[in-house]
């Protein structure tokens, strides 16, 4: 009779976890918990990636940097952002068909100089996968792609994830927002610490206009931000980079992956804003290619088996 019941209470346990694994599949990792917060408040007056300020250890934990290894020597070839314990999203313009082995992700890095910096995790690519509609030598549309890693990031104080838009949402015009990176700073500061700006989102068909002057179309799924007058910027490096704005739901505050760092002309310049892939415009496919990762999958699965056997045992000792 006890037997019974613990195997009913098994059977009822494993029938609970398959049901919430199926609930918690649907909202997908834009609900990743605690995405889009940061332990370090932000103090102080923000100078100015171009004009940009020195970040303290784990201010913008879901900061990644694409390491390529060449020669021997490693190098940051962009930024990238943490969407969840295995994927990062970054520019696809950052590659150039090198081998996946070559390619590896650095987090909980601030001084890229430094290589016994505590909060490090080194990670390595399983896979790559880029927009389909990324064309090289297009206009930058889709200049979007996820990596996915062959281990678990172990989330921290200082790694972890930013929180994703909802598909189709905008942000509005002349919201401050937060960039990031270890790119270029012109000699306005030390580009081996990750540095970051704030910039204003920019009207599309005004910032079109601008760019029209130098033959450039901006494509419909970018954002523009930066300043009509210039002087804050992200510039060559931080390609691939996070540029994150703060939303409140529900009395709590995050910030929001609004844009990855795609393109530019120059750097700081007037009426040549910074711009970035609209990842609003990408929700679908992400959840297209991250959803059908194993990782949700392969657990699924072993409940399954699991709840097969316990149905057997049932019947055995049910017959018996
Ligand atoms: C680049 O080459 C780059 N000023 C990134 C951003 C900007 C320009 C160039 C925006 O990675």
């Amino acid at each position: 009779m006890n037997s019974v019941i613990i195997r009913a209470f098994l059977l009822y346990s494993t029938l609970y976890h398959v049901a919430s694994d199926e609930v918690q599949a649907t909202p997908r990792f834009t609900n990743e918990d605690d995405c889009g917060v940061s332990v370090i408040s932000r103090s102080g007056a923000i100078s100015r990636v171009v004009n940009g300020t020195a970040s303290a250890q784990g201010q913008w934990p879901w900061q990644a940097a694409i390491v390529l290894s060449s020669g021997g020597s490693l190098s940051v070839i962009c930024g990238g952002s943490v969407i969840n314990n295995k994927w990062v999203v970054t520019a696809a313009h950052c590659f150039n068909n090198e081998p996946l082995s070559d390619i590896s992700v650095f987090l909980g890095v601030n001084d890229k100089s430094n290589g016994n910096e505590a909060n490090r995790q080194i990670l390595q690519l399983e896979s790559k996968t880029c927009h389909p509609n990324y064309t090289e030598n297009g206009n930058f549309a889709n200049d979007i792609c996820l990596l996915r890693l062959t281990s678990d990031v172990s989330y921290t104080t200082y790694i972890r994830p930013i929180c994703l838009p909802n598909q189709g949402s905008s942000e509005s015009v002349g919201q401050s927002c937060i960039v990031s990176g270890w790119g270029e700073t012109e000699n306005t500061g030390n580009n081996n610490i990750l540095q970051y700006a704030e910039v204003s989102i920019i009207d599309h068909t005004l910032c079109s206009g601008w760019y029209q002057a130098v033959g450039l179309s901006i494509p419909e799924n970018h954002i523009c931000a930066g300043y009509e007058l210039g002087g804050t910027d992200t510039c060559q490096g931080d390609s691939g980079g996070p540029l994150v704005c703060q939303q409140t739901v529900s009395g709590s505050t995050s910030y929001i992956l609004q844009g990855i760092t795609s393109f530019g002309s120059g750097c700081a310049e007037v009426r040549r804003p910074g711009v970035y892939t609209k990842v609003s415009e990408y929700i679908d496919w992400i959840d297209e290619v991250v959803g059908s990762s194993a990782t949700s999958i392969e657990r699924h699965s072993w409940a399954l088996v699991f709840l097969c056997f316990q149905c057997c045992f049932f019947v055995i000792q049910a017959v018996y």
